[in-house]
């Protein structure tokens, strides 16, 4: 079989931080401009998505797209707790509305990563406030958004901060980072309670991130919004190399698994793979020696897609939709050889009857990799940071072309 079931969803992704520039409400945001800043370096003007939108969007439909996959920032939404700017909402029902006549399904991320900084320097996911807070921010764009959004993502990887915190926690008792600790009180936080998403500890938030996402959907839901909603997850193939078998079941259950349980009944589970990850007795191993890898460092194993669909279409009994795939790699030859192979293992979950329903490429376009900066190169499409020209790659007209005619 090389075709995929009527009506599959074929698109790409974007965040709004790591593309549309300018995002100086959020909390990333001084931790980018820092002097002695973790990140690579700040991600400033990025792709200025946020003005150039209507182009990438018609590039989209061009080249055979059928769905684009964004986020809308909350730090723009609600730069303020007692501040909601309806310019803001405005804008992003443009970017919904050029979607929509360009035939692009629009999927919606109501948070990836970025934060508001108020929020952030008020103690973030780890305090239970979170969930309020974050159902108040869904129910609000959801009123302004939700008649135009096909597909709600609420939060982009809420285990992804509870696997960072486990990997270190195998090696070390998870603690504050300075650097992080520094740059909060340059600004005037207290260190205690500056919890950014991906730096704060997880053993905390997670709770809150279930619940927010929880009360999230109900909050969107009850605005009238009628898009499936579900939340996406870092899923990791996790395997096991001999005598690493009980540390990969643990692994599986803590960063998988429980998140799986606690998705039953959604409308569908977001899936995002890039690699696999060996484990041994006492945790996570590095690539085998020898073996391809990616800028990222990350085994080159597209199949590690296909493994984490049927575990958590099993474990979560939800429709799956694939909301993240693909590569930081220059070959652009390696990245359609990756996504072949990542697709053929898509269509053998769906001829075991598993029901996913698309398949969204990370990413559009070159952008901006968190603390990696600009350097890995997860784009299908080329972009000139200083020009702003965009290229589509070899890879984009290939995908566009499986997407035209819905087989491999
Ligand atoms: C994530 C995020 C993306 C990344 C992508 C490549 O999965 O970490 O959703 O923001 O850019 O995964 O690493």
């Amino acid at each position: 079989m090389t075709s995929f079931p009527k009506g599959f969803i074929w698109g790409t992704a974007t965040a709004a931080h790591q593309v549309e520039g300018g995002n100086t409400a959020s909390d990333f945001w001084p931790l980018e401009m820092a002097p002695n800043s973790i990140f690579a370096e700040p991600s400033g003007d990025a792709c200025d998505h946020y003005h150039l939108y209507d182009r990438d969007i018609a590039l989209l439909q061009q080249l055979g797209f059928g769905a684009y996959r964004f986020s809308i920032e909350w730090a723009r939404i609600q730069p303020e707790e007692k501040f909601f700017s309806q310019a803001a909402l405005d804008h992003y029902r443009r970017v919904l509305g050029t979607c929509l006549t360009h035939g692009i399904i629009p999927m919606v991320t109501f948070h990836h990563f970025t934060s508001p900084l108020w929020f952030t320097r008020d103690g973030g996911w780890e305090d239970k406030s979170a969930v309020d807070r974050f159902a108040r921010y869904c129910e609000r764009a959801g009123k302004a958004l939700g008649d135009l959004i096909a597909y709600v993502c609420t939060i982009n990887e809420a285990n992804l901060p509870l696997m960072f915190t486990r990997y270190t926690e195998l090696a070390r008792p998870w603690r504050r980072s300075r650097r992080i600790s520094e740059v909060a009180r340059s600004i005037g936080a207290d260190p205690e309670r500056f919890a950014p998403f991906l730096f704060g500890n997880a053993n905390l938030a997670a709770p809150n991130l279930i619940a927010a996402h929880k009360k999230g959907a109900v909050a969107i839901k009850a605005t009238g919004c009628t898009a499936p909603v579900g939340i996406t997850l870092a899923t990791q193939d996790f395997h096991a190399e001999p005598g690493g078998e009980a540390m990969a079941k643990q692994l599986d259950h803590h960063i998988n698994g429980q998140f799986f349980e606690a998705m039953r009944g959604d409308d569908f589970v977001g899936v995002q793979t890039y690699s696999r990850t060996r484990v041994g007795a006492r945790g996570p191993l590095p690539a085998a020696e020898g073996a391809e890898t990616t800028q990222m460092g990350y085994e080159f194993y597209p199949e590690g897609l296909e493994a984490t669909i049927r575990n958590a279409a099993k474990v979560s009994g939800c429709p799956i939709i694939v909301t993240e795939n693909g590569i930081g790699t220059e070959d652009d030859a390696r990245r359609i050889a990756y996504t072949e192979r990542a697709l053929k293992g898509v269509l053998r979950c769906i001829a075991d009857g598993i029901d996913v329903r698309g398949y969204i490429h990370w990413s559009m376009m070159d952008n901006y990799e968190w603390r990696e900066g600009y350097r890995p190169r997860f784009g299908l499409i080329e972009v000139d940071r200083t020009t702003q020209q965009r290229k589509p790659k070899p890879s984009a007209y290939w995908l566009g072309e499986v997407a035209k005619h819905n087989a491999l």
